[in-house]
């Protein structure tokens, strides 16, 4: 007789999640489901659905090999439905019972359809992440700036992590000054952990080639962890090859170069084959041991008991409504540049090609790359979400949503960035070698070579001038517009407005 159906989504593949922890193996059933609904809300990048499926069938399979009942639906199954609710439905009838067990989804939409389903679900909190909701709630009611920086500090005495007898090691909480070093191309030959498909994940790339071929990316070679037990091999790989000069570098962008010194951990931690508590207290072992300096440390710490949980609680704190905010009105369709079309801007070439190629880019390129540039030239904030959920192979609602539309498009109005993220050329320039080989010029302010960015960077403060001018922040951003004579600001807003009447008529750029 079964008792209850567990529910395991594609993103709660750790054994340990609270609706496995609370289930009876002997008698519930683990229901889980490749479903349309969840591989098409968005054009997924193929290997982003690669990875999920192929990692869904491993981690059942496990769960069968440690005495389980899996109920598991494959998307070409005839009889599947459509949705996570209609498949529960249909083990409902199959299994005789309307109970269900399940751990809170990591998406609102996803929430709101378990609320309404026809179906008695009770919903655990997804208790994998460091702070609790009420904890971020708590924190987070009545104070006037939500700024990460405070979150981050009471995490760190929560946790301990890098803290001696109280107060951060090395005397400082944040490092952030020293590791924004330009990359050296002469130092870097990154080397990501790459595995070999076996024949389940074979099984899921023919699958994917036949349903998702004409999504943009590249599925092949497809080198991704599937199981627990490889995530821990590429953390250990991440932890004695890149981890000690992670931080020296963490904002540097070569062209021959994709990762550097990057993790590519992400994937694994969001879909739950690594907790993040594990991960970071790897890196502090590490700095304890002597092998990594502290900037390394800290500055990774703080990427995950930081910001990964900031923006977690920040998006159920918010609300449904957070993904469709666009308080600077912006409303320019998104450059067909974004899915692999041509442009002459280096930088953006890069950071979309290999985002096409690998499902990937580091935070620098989609912040300051593609971000920062659908920012000054007004893109639809609702687009550019929609854009990075597809494309990248660690993107959920959750945590895609206030990257991106609060950091990167500061839409929320300035919750999570107390000024917006835009740049000239400038800073590319010198976090990176794309300039040196660009079709424009970095150095130019004015003209037809002139780099877009420079343009649409002094266009974007004008045009939004009354709402930044106040700004501290941006206090000297504005003098220095101000202190250009007039005929010099006149040509820079003509050649931006040239730029944005070029991707109007969907011309390259
Ligand atoms: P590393 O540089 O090695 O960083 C270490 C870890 O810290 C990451 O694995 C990740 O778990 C965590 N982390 C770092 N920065 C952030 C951040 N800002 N928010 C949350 N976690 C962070 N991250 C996602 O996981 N999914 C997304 O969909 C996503 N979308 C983004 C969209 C935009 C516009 C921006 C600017 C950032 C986005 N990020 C997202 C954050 C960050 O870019 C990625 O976490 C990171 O690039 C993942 O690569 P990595 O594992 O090599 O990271
Ligand atoms: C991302 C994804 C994809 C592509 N496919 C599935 C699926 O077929 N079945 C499933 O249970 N989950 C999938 N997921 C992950 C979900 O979309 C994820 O659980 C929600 O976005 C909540 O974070
Ligand atoms: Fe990008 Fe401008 Fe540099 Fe070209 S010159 S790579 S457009 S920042």
């Amino acid at each position: 007789m079964v008792e209850r159906l567990v529910l395991v989504l594609g993103d709660q593949l750790s054994h340990d999640v609270a609706a496995l922890r609370d289930a009876d193996k002997s008698a519930d059933v683990v229901v889980m489901a490749e479903v349309t609904d969840e591989t098409g809300y968005v054009p997924h990048h193929p290997k982003k659905i690669a990875l999920v499926l192929s990692a869904m069938r491993h981690f059942a399979q496990e769960l069968e090999d440690d005495g389980w009942t899996v109920a598991y639906t494959r998307l070409d199954d005839p009889d599947a439905s459509r949705s996570i609710v209609g498949e529960l439905m249909r083990r409902a009838e199959e299994h005789g019972t309307t109970d269900i067990l399940a751990t809170a989804p990591g998406e609102w939409r996803l929430r709101e359809a378990l609320e309404n389903a026809p179906l008695s679900v009770r919903t655990l909190p997804d208790d994998r992440f460091i702070a609790s909701q009420r904890e971020f709630d708590d924190w987070a009611d009545g104070r006037k700036s939500l700024r990460m920086e405070y979150f981050y500090r009471e995490m760190r005495r929560k946790t301990g992590l890098l803290m001696e007898d109280g107060e951060p090691a090395g005397g400082k909480w944040n490092y952030d000054h020293e590791n924004r070093k330009p990359a050296d191309r002469d130092l870097f030959r990154s080397e990501p952990m790459q595995f070999t498909p076996d024949d389940v994940t074979e099984d899921v790339l023919a699958l994917v080639e036949d349903r998702f071929g004409d999504n943009f990316g590249t599925l092949r070679p497809f080198t991704f962890a599937v199981t627990r037990a490889q995530a821990l091999r590429a953390l250990d790989h991440f932890a004695k090859r890149q981890l000690p000069e992670f931080g020296d570098y963490q904002d540097a962008m070569l062209c021959d170069d994709r990762f550097l010194n990057h993790s590519l951990l992400s994937p694994y931690i969001n879909l739950g084959l690594l907790s993040p508590l594990e991960v970071c207290e790897r890196v502090a072992e590490e700095w304890k041991a002597d092998r990594v300096p502290i900037n390394s440390a800290e500055g990774y710490i703080r990427q995950i008991i930081g910001w990964r949980e900031y923006v977690r609680g920040l998006y159920f704190h918010e609300g449904p409504d957070y993904p469709t905010r666009n308080v600077l009105d912006h409303d320019r369709d998104l450059p067909w540049m974004y899915w692999g079309g041509e442009t002459r801007m280096n930088c953006v070439a890069h950071a979309v090609g290999q985002t096409r190629d690998e499902a990937y880019a580091h935070h620098i390129q989609r912040l300051m790359v593609t971000g920062n540039f659908a920012l000054l030239a007004g893109i639809d904030p609702r687009q550019v979400h929609e854009w990075y959920l597809a494309v990248y192979v660690d993107a959920y609602e959750w945590v895609e949503a206030p990257n991106t539309v609060g950091m990167s498009q500061w839409a929320d109005g300035g919750i999570i960035a107390s000024k917006p993220y835009v740049s000239s050329g400038n800073y590319i320039d010198r976090m990176s070698d794309y300039c040196a080989s660009c079709a424009y010029k970095v150095k130019d302010k004015t003209g037809e070579d002139a780099c877009p960015f420079n343009l649409l960077y002094w266009h974007f403060l004008d045009r939004h001038r009354k709402r930044f001018e106040k700004n501290p922040r941006m206090a000297q951003m504005f003098a220095t517009w101000d202190r250009m004579d007039a005929e010099r600001r006149r040509d820079v807003l003509k050649g931006a407005r040239r730029i944005l009447d070029r991707l109007d008529a969907g011309e390259i750029v």
